[in-house]
């Protein structure tokens, strides 16, 4: 087996899908608080009150109409409010993970727990003390923080009262929150992400519905927000340690053609350069690539970007680069007559491949494809920061959990990995998506579960938030203690 010594084994969560606790130790809201269950084919709403006082709903990434305000509605169940309540039961879950061998936990810091509006200029001492204490947790169980800054919760005052992410201002924001991390945190991390799945501003656009000129327009400018939130966050995070490594972090979708006609060919290279190398190449860099001309242009999209910007740019390039793995998806310039019908998945039925219950494909292959061509783009350490399977649980009359299924994803998943090093990759750390269960971004239900740790909770929100040991959690615990060279079924609980 291929694993370096010292490789990072573990598992990441978010803080809405996993925290809890929204309005505990001063916190402030994020949009996820507004946001609604969903399923596989019913998406999750984002809730208001309009200017009649009538209630209302609309898809993420909508506008609010005139004179509404966000609102948490009686008639509706926010799976993010209480998500598996980690607030409380961090210790007992860090324990777990800790006997589980990892050796790092990707979490992400809630912005509204330190800046509840997001304009305060000082950090909220109740939110430095919960992460410090969850670190301090981490260090006692030999486990390293790697910390994402944002992961899909930009405070909703920003959101509401100051135009979010397409108005600059929120850079200065962004920056005096990840600037209080550095600082609160120094010492006690080392390993940073900037923001999470970055690029799903663009390449997830069609599924809002939008799709117009003025949609590419918000997005672009919101993603260069970003670009620069991100840069002149790496140039802090360095000066205030030299010791930090600060990385980008993508949503890695493997996008194929469906045949070899070379228009099929061309589309699916459009495509990746859209969706998944636009914001890397900016990131990793420090400029936006050739290809970004052409993609502005199909949409008329104009963008503000001062000099200052482009020097920042430059000079805030990340120190390694990581990214999600799920699944590959296919594009054509032919009709299709089999489609996929999942969330956040789209497009052709690839008949190579197996599907999920909610429609993503399972392509361990493409995880190698993805592997074997970002380092050879960028040449720069890489981690895997999440995959997975979400699936449904059973409960046994004993209390155990027998997830085949998921040990059978990540065997392949850690066996495409092994190639991938074995053919000069340089990959540092491999963190599976939701390692204990937590309520879905895609959809909001908690019966959507990827843990190795069960949590008794359900898409009502009921359950008594008890945590225990699936199969896989053994299987993981053995990979982990052989340094991935025993991947077998063989497994002592
Ligand atoms: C990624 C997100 C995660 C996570 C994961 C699984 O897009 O970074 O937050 O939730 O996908 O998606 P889902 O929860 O929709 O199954």
């Amino acid at each position: 087996m291929a694993f370096p010594e010292g490789f990072l084994w573990g598992g990441a969560v978010a803080a809405n899908q996993y925290e809890g606790g929204w309005q505990e130790g001063g916190r402030g809201m994020a949009m996820t608080d507004v946001t609604t269950g969903g399923t596989v084919t019913e998406p999750r709403y984002v809730t208001y009150i309009d200017k009649d006082g009538n209630h209302g709903k609309m898809r993420n990434g909508g506008t609010l109409p005139e004179g509404a305000h966000y609102a948490v509605l009686p008639e509706y169940h926010y799976p993010n409010h209480d998500a598996v309540d980690g607030y409380h039961h961090y210790k007992e879950d860090i324990a777990l993970f800790g006997e589980m061998g990892f050796k790092q936990f990707r979490m992400s810091i809630s912005w509204s727990r330190l800046f509840p509006t997001g304009l305060e200029n000082e950090a909220n001492p109740e939110g430095v003390a919960f992460y410090k204490s969850m670190f301090e947790e981490m260090r006692k169980n030999g486990i390293e923080p790697l910390v994402t800054i944002w992961h899909f919760d930009t405070p909703l005052y920003l959101e509401e009262h100051c135009g979010g992410w397409e108005n600059r201002e929120t850079i200065d924001h962004f920056v005096r929150y990840a600037t209080a991390c550095f600082r609160e945190f120094k010492g006690l991390v080392h390993h940073w992400l900037t923001f999470n799945e970055i690029n799903n501003t663009v390449m997830f656009l069609p599924f809002s519905g939008n799709t117009s000129d003025e949609a590419y327009q918000g997005a672009y400018q919101h993603l260069h927000n970003k670009f620069v939130a991100s840069a002149k966050a790496v140039q802090i995070g360095h000066a205030i340690d030299r010791d930090n490594m600060i990385g980008c972090m993508i949503c890695g979708i493997a996008w194929y053609p469906m045949t070899c006609d070379p228009a099929d060919i061309l589309l699916a290279n459009h495509q990746r350069e859209e969706g998944v190398y636009y914001c890397g190449d900016v990131q990793v860099f420090g400029e936006y690539p050739t290809y970004a001309t052409r993609l502005w242009n199909e949409h008329n999209v104009v963008l503000d970007i001062t000099e200052q910007d482009l020097v920042d740019l430059q000079l805030g390039t990340v120190d390694f680069y990581t990214f999600s793995y799920y699944m590959s998806n296919v594009v054509t310039t032919h009709k299709v007559t089999d489609t996929v019908k999942g969330n956040f998945s789209a497009g052709a039925r690839n008949e190579y491949l197996t599907y999920s219950d909610w429609g993503w494909a399972t392509d361990a292959t493409g995880l190698q494809w993805f592997l074997e061509s970002a380092y050879d783009r960028y040449q720069l350490p890489l981690m895997v920061v999440e995959n997975g399977l979400g699936a449904y649980d059973t409960v046994e009359a004993d209390g155990s959990i027998h997830d085949p299924f998921r040990i059978d994803y990540y065997r392949q998943h850690i066996e495409a990995m092994d190639k991938a090093i074995e053919n000069g990759v340089d990959l540092w750390g491999y963190t599976t998506w939701g390692c204990i269960d937590v309520v879905s971004a895609g959809t909001g239900e908690m019966r959507k579960r990827y843990g190795f740790i069960y949590v008794d909770m359900d898409d009502e929100g009921k359950g008594s938030m008890a945590r225990s040991r699936k199969d896989s959690f053994y299987w993981y615990k053995k990979v982990i203690a052989t340094n991935g060279a025993d991947l077998s079924d063989d497994f002592e609980k």
